[in-house]
């Protein structure tokens, strides 16, 4: 298994309920290491490109709605495996569906405000990445 990166956002939902800390504690322990992070705010046509794959759902109009009523924590994450690892930790889309001790278990309140975002691919944490951060704002091996 590789060393690698996923891309994650704290949603909107789970910064207004004081959940940024505990979540970060849940992502440590899980062993992945934070290698770029930001609160910023998603404009309603940065969300419908960000999720412009489920453009033709129900939902997408509720989604960007939600994604952008406030500020989020978007975040690279590095760990061996890490796009599948992360998957596993944040639990199934929804959190009545998702697994004992997942952070969407734990945190989130309904399907559409699920409190956390994992990429679902290496080329998507790529894409997501580059998305939120410029290179210059990536840092990676030993920071000290
Ligand atoms: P995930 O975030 O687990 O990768 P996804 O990519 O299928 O899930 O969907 C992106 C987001 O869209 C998801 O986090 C919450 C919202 N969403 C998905 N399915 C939904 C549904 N059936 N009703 C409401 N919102 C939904
Ligand atoms: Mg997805």
């Amino acid at each position: 298994m590789a060393t690698n990166r996923t891309f994650t956002m704290l949603k909107p939902d789970a910064v207004e309920k004081g959940y940024i800390g505990p979540i970060l504690e849940k992502i440590n322990a899980a062993g992945f290491k934070i290698v770029a992070m930001k609160m910023t705010r998603l404009t309603t046509a940065g969300a419908e490109e960000f999720y412009k794959i489920h453009k033709d759902q129900p939902f997408f109009g509720d989604l960007v709605k939600y994604m952008t009523c406030g500020p989020i924590v978007a975040a690279i994450l590095e760990k061996e495996n890490a796009v599948e690892d992360f998957r596993v930790l944040i639990g199934a889309t929804n959190p009545a569906d998702a697994a004992e001790g997942t952070i969407r278990k734990l945190y989130a309140e309904s399907i559409g405000n699920n409190a956390i975002h994992g990429s679902d691919s290496d080329e998507n944490a790529a894409i997501e990445s580059a998305f939120h951060f410029s290179g210059r704002e990536v840092f990676s091996g030993k920071f000290f």
